[in-house]
């Protein structure tokens, strides 16, 4: 089956592609000739999904998916959040938002956090939702090299190692994104049945 997942991030696309395997082909908007950024401007984690899947969709009618992920702090009260990927400037620029979040947090005892990815799919023109939550904390240093965004200072729970000290076949093993993901192709696996 082949699908068009919504994004720019290169990172996302090889978490994904590493989930599906190769029962499910992935295009890339560029390959369709959208080169520009997607754009994503709702309040909402759902809201974005859906307006990246529908730009998608309306410029190319084929079926697609898009991820919106959040990192929600409990002590900055849900922060970043749906602002992540522009906590500290206009870009995304993860050393900038990563020394932001280090710098809301000094001192701050409560360190509990969790990334929240939702997926929206379009297929044969209805959409569809899936989430995916891993719970964790934030550590005072970023610490590893994989990955990417917030990747240095989340260590899921039960685990010793951030995220960016993972592999990405470890990180799916937990993940936000992946869990999102496994809804989904069990979703269209039950279609199939
Ligand atoms: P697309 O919209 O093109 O898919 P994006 O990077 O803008 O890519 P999001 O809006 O979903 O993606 O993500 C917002 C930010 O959250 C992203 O820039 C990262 O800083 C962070 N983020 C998302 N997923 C993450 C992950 O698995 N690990 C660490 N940080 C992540």
């Amino acid at each position: 089956m082949e699908l068009i997942f919504a994004t720019n991030n290169a990172h996302k696309l090889a978490e994904v592609q590493a989930v599906l395997g190769n029962r499910f082909t992935l295009r890339t908007p560029r390959s369709c000739g959208i080169t520009e950024e997607i754009p994503e401007e709702q309040p909402t984690l759902e809201g974005n999904a859906l307006q990246k899947a529908r730009y998608i969709h309306e410029r190319t009618g084929c079926d697609c998916f898009a991820d919106d992920t959040g990192l929600e702090v409990e002590a900055l009260d849900g922060a970043p959040g749906v602002h992540s990927a522009r906590y500290a400037t206009d870009g995304h620029d993860f050393a900038a938002n990563n020394r932001l979040l280090l710098h809301n947090l000094e001192g701050v005892e409560n360190r509990r956090a969790r990334f929240r990815t939702v997926i929206a799919l379009i297929l044969n023109g209805e959409e569809h939702l899936f989430e995916g939550v891993v719970e964790g904390h934030i550590i005072d240093r970023e610490t590893g090299d994989e990955g990417f965004g917030y990747d240095p200072l989340f260590v899921p729970e039960g685990g010793v190692r951030t995220f960016a000290q993972m592999s990405t076949e470890e990180k799916n093993a937990v993940s936000h994104r992946a869990r999102a993901v496994r809804r989904l192709v069990e979703y269209l696996h039950n279609l199939k049945k």
